[in-house]
């Protein structure tokens, strides 16, 4: 049976925090009318919580907290998640984010080699649509036989669940999967689904706790589909 690469998208494929989430929450806040704007800083320590609308709701929670306990605060996040969401479309398909280098070379390669590819994401499933399109080729989201997005799980990663549901998907043992993530949270969900990980450190995880990972890089260049399944020794 072939073996699968399994992709984190957010800082993997792509850095899409800095320029594109990131952004995108902002216009959404003011869309709304809010007083809130989240600077690079900040946003850096609000990527640890994963998923847009757990980062909205832990965000109130902690500095403005009265209007998280608004009664509509439930209704308000979904709405500007949805705005949110419609902004970082917008600029991805326009371009707005190329993917890391060696990322196309690698599923390229991976591609010819006739291995599956899967992706397993907190992002909303548009948000991964959008960027394979727009930078890898219109047609790139065909090439994952698997895509696990949003909130097909409710529990996001660091939990297994996403990886546990692309893997059932691909009907694969863990040993025929790699998981290749940029974060010490992604790298948690992939080790609790029992799967090997290859992290490839991005601006926002350089100084996390790699130590679980197969193997750690700070770039995917030069990594042919035969350095990723070496043959037992
Ligand atoms: C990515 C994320 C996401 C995006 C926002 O984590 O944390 O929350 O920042 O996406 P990972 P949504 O790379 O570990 O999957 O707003 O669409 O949730
Ligand atoms: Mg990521």
């Amino acid at each position: 049976t072939e073996p699968a690469l399994i992709f984190d998208v957010d800082g993997t494929l792509a850095e899409t925090e800095r320029d594109g989430h990131l952004p995108a929450f902002n216009a959404a806040f003011a869309e709304f009318g809010l007083p809130w704007v989240w600077d690079a800083r900040l946003y850096g320590e609000l990527l640890a919580v994963t998923g847009g609308k757990e980062r909205i709701r832990h965000f109130a929670g902690r500095y403005d907290p009265r209007r998280a306990a608004a009664a509509d605060f439930g209704e308000l996040v979904q709405q500007l998640h949805r705005a949110k969401t419609a902004h970082y479309v917008r600029s991805v398909a326009a371009g707005a984010i190329p993917l890391r280098p060696g990322v196309a070379e690698l599923i390229g390669a991976a591609r010819a080699a006739g291995w599956r590819l899967a992706i397993a994401t907190t992002t909303a499933p548009e948000n991964v649509d959008a960027l394979l399109r727009a930078s890898l080729a219109p047609d790139a989201a065909g090439w994952f036989e698997v895509i696990g997005a949003g909130d097909v799980v409710p529990a996001k990663k660091p939990a297994p669940d996403i990886y546990d549901w692309v893997r059932e998907r691909l009907g694969l043992p863990a040993a025929a999967c790699l998981a290749i993530e940029d974060s010490a949270n992604g790298l948690d969900a992939a080790r609790t689904a029992g799967l090997r990980c290859l992290v490839c450190r991005g601006e926002y995880s350089r100084d996390q706790d790699f130590s679980a990972a197969w193997r750690v890089v700070d770039s995917l260049e030069g990594i042919a589909p035969k350095d990723l399944f070496p043959p037992a020794p």
